[in-house]
């Protein structure tokens, strides 16, 4: 599986480059865009099914991108050489306005891998290697064309269909912006035959089905759009992590959380440094293989940490500020601007009834988040592995805090009020936006409250007045005010 859908890859979006980097990204994506939407877009196209043989199982999907239904009676698809079918459905075979068709070899639900064709073609063989699909309207006018070479830019998965990217307009002639299928269906091949893609490219990307209209919405389709990530084993997260937690002043070296120490990275556990799950594993996920690995090898919660200071200082206190006497001070080191005297961790007991107080630099990141575990997990199964699922809560309620033996169908975390206010008194900067690029990487999905930090006040607070760049109204200039 090709796991990365981020290009360019955010190596080379140090925040130094950012500006360049990105200006040539857009000038690149205005290259690969088509210069006029074609009026019916090849889509997916699934030519080597693993669950049943080629000869029942293939697939290709059109998609209209345009506001008026269209009709492909009368069309015709072919490839360069000899394979071609005339579309005769007896009557109108509408592509939706914003939907799909599925045309496939044999639309037969028990014997094809389960997948819902809308029309059975014959006459059509899709190779394995390189081949074409060339669709042309009832005048014969091509509409669209992808021809796919055999694994040389293309995708060419077995058991997987190949996607075209989610992000809107994307070329389809180009190889680069297509992926191997990922979400399961029918009979356990990969793909999403007659639904969206998976992949974006892009953080726009993700948040297009975003509905902002009420609270319960917003939140419905951000879990949506950051849900079924690619999962990578715990064992192999030290590279996503010492990409995520590199130094800003030497990317040889990560930067700690808690201490905000600069060490050598050392590419696997043998060093200064370990893997924080600032959601405390033993809340909820305490399992490292199978069941319950999900949260507990997600990147985004997961920090490089500094082992004494993980270990012995912060352990699986929850997050909260500490007052009163007692308070044991962790103190900082200066390192990327920040950090040092008067920028300290405070600890208080331990446990769930335990407190602790993450310094003000970093604050605000290990409260997105928990915040984003709150919203990523809630329950159900992923649909890549149907592995089940938490329902992960951020409270304000310690005694709803508790160590569970083994995987909880439900876990809390807190405290939800002080993360909120440290969520404000540390707002995203360049260190945790590259850290959300890194992740979204490999991962596929994004912190969403990184990006679109006002979107914690709806979530959480109830508070969804109008949105600074007014997104609500559906004007999406300006968005993102975190990332430049
Ligand atoms: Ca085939
Ligand atoms: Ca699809
Ligand atoms: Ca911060
Ligand atoms: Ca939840």
């Amino acid at each position: 599986m090709n796991a990365s859908c981020s290009s360019p890859a955010p190596r080379v979006l140090r925040p130094a480059l950012r500006t360049s980097v990105l200006a040539a990204a857009v000038a690149l994506m205005v290259l690969l865009t088509s210069p006029a939407p074609a009026q019916l877009v090849i889509n997916e196209i699934l030519q080597n099914p693993s669950a049943v043989d080629d000869a029942d199982g293939e697939w290709f999907e059109l998609y209209n991108p345009t506001a008026s239904p269209v009709d492909v009676d009368g069309w015709t698809v072919r490839d360069n050489d000899i394979d071609s079918f005339v579309i005769a459905s007896g009557g109108p075979l509408l592509a939706p306005a914003g939907g799909y068709l599925v045309l496939g070899n044999n639309a037969e639900e028990a014997t094809n891998g389960g997948v819902t064709v809308d029309y059975e073609y014959s006459g059509m063989a899709l190779a394995n290697t390189s081949d074409e699909l060339v669709l042309l309207d009832a005048a014969s006018s091509e509409i669209d064309r992808v021809e796919w070479d055999d694994g040389a830019t293309f995708p060419d998965p077995n058991g997987e269909s190949m996607e075209l990217g989610k992000d809107p307009g994307l070329d389809n002639n180009v190889g680069a912006n297509w992926r191997d299928g990922f979400l399961l269906f029918g009979d356990g091949d990969r793909g999403t035959p007659g639904g969206p893609n998976t992949c974006c490219f892009s953080e726009s990307c993700m948040y297009l089905e975003v509905d902002v209209s009420t609270r319960a919405a917003l939140r419905a389709t951000l879990h949506e759009a950051i849900d079924d990530h690619v999962r990578f084993p715990y064992a192999s997260v030290w590279d996503i992590l010492e990409l995520a937690d590199e130094d800003p002043g030497d990317s040889t070296r990560i930067l700690d959380v808690y201490k905000n120490a600069s060490y050598p990275k050392v590419g696997g556990g043998t060093g200064d440094y370990d893997r924080e799950h600032s959601w405390p594993k033993s809340y909820g996920f305490p399992l490292e293989d199978g069941l319950g690995e999900l949260p507990f090898s997600d990147c985004h919660h997961l920090f490089l940490a500094d082992k004494v200071y993980n270990e012995q200082g912060r352990s699986n206190n929850p997050y909260r500020d500490c007052t009163g006497p007692g308070c044991e001070e962790w103190p900082t080191l200066f390192n990327n601007g920040q950090g040092g005297p008067g920028q300290s961790n405070w600890k208080l007991g331990l446990g769930p009834e335990g407190t602790w107080e993450t310094w003000p630099g970093r604050r605000g990141d290990v409260a997105r988040a928990i915040l984003y575990m709150d919203l990523r997990y809630e329950g159900g199964t992923h649909g890549a592995t149907a592995e089940e699922e938490p329902d992960l809560i951020a409270t304000d309620d310690p005694g709803q805090i508790a160590v569970t033996g083994g995987v909880a169908a439900v876990a809390y975390m807190g405290l939800l009020s002080d993360l909120l206010a440290w969520h404000e008194e540390d707002p995203p900067d360049e260190l945790e936006i590259w850290r959300n690029e890194a992740v979204f990487s490999y991962q596929r999905n994004r912190n969403p409250f990184i990006d679109r930090p006002d979107w914690v006040r709806c979530v959480f607070l109830e508070d969804c007045g109008v949105f600074s760049d007014g997104f609500e109204s559906g004007d999406v200039t300006g968005w993102s005010s975190a990332v430049p």
